[in-house]
């Protein structure tokens, strides 16, 4: 069995296990699943896989640190009220394992090769490791909290823009029509005359990641969960960058609406993003 040493090989070891393991498994199934089923919303999918992959990394996670607490996807009743309350009742734990098994699942449903399997450990509330894993490129994203963030085992950098004016960002498109559809709508047609463009490819953990890559300059989006946010904060800030809530106080578990940057355009971009919500 791996030693539980803080930040230490095990724990990376076996979240970059869970996480190749999950994600060529997933892969295998790409345009194979068999059951898709409505979670919340008609946005809100997930099928056998989501569910199998989260099975197979808590049963890894589980073989290697049997005492550690673990917050899946799958394992939350759909909505932001059972999300909020689920991390709320396991982030205090020693350890704490936060996994989304497909982020980017309505791509997966519909063969857009733009998803990841993203996992995270937090260690009394700070995440301490974080894993994205791209299985149809093949990428996987790894920091470790004080020693840096790799691709392919290169080390990673944000980017150097230093204006809106230069920057390439991203967003999600929320699912909520009442409130973040309306204020994301705001905020795009303020940003999108501001910056160089704007993509929006449905995977929050994989933006993260290209941020902390520096294939995107930015990110925003309303309404996330830990889950979804946890590992790819890590590999942002370990590669230079900024995360914080739209109001620019500092990244945590809880946060939701998030931005993320390379750090250099940061109040510029937040500061675009609340005059978009106040109607400015
Ligand atoms: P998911 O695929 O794991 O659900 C895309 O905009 C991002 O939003 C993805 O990271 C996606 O994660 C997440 N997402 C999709 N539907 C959602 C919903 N109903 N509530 C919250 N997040 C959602
Ligand atoms: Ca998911």
């Amino acid at each position: 069995m791996s030693e539980p040493i803080i930040g230490g090989k095990s724990f990376t070891a076996v979240a970059i296990n869970c996480a190749a393991k999950a994600g060529e498994w997933i892969k295998t199934k790409l345009g194979n699943h068999t059951s898709l089923s409505l979670k919340y919303s008609a946005q809100d999918l997930v099928t056998e896989v989501d569910k199998g992959a989260e099975t197979m990394i808590r049963n890894l996670v589980g073989t290697h640190f049997p005492d550690h607490s673990f917050l899946g996807e799958e394992g939350v009743q759909p909505g932001p009220e059972a999300s909020t309350k689920a991390l709320q009742s396991v982030q205090d734990a020693e350890y704490l394992w936060i996994v989304d098994p497909i982020d980017g699942t309505t791509n997966f449903v519909h063969g857009f090769p733009f998803f990841s399997v993203s996992i995270a450990l937090a260690y009394r509330g700070e995440v301490i490791v974080g894993v994205v894993y791209d299985p149809m490129r093949d990428e996987l994203f790894v920091a470790e909290k004080g020693k840096g963030a790799y691709v392919r085992g290169r080390r990673m950098a944000v980017s150097g823009e230093t204006t809106l004016g230069e920057s390439l960002l991203a967003t999600g498109f929320p699912a909520d029509p009442n409130y973040a559809q309306p204020l994301n709508m705001k905020q795009l047609q303020a940003l999108a005359p501001q910056v160089r463009n704007i993509r929006s490819a449905g995977s929050a953990a994989l933006h993260m990641a290209y941020v902390a890559s520096g294939r995107l300059t930015g990110f925003w989006e309303i309404g996330l969960n830990s889950w979804d946010l946890a590992a790819g904060a890590l590999l942002v800030k370990e590669s230079g960058g900024t995360v914080t809530d739209m109001q620019g106080n500092d990244y945590h578990l809880g946060v939701r609406h998030v931005a993320a940057s390379n750090g250099r355009v940061h109040g510029e971009f937040v500061n675009a993003l609340q005059q978009a919500e106040a109607g400015g």
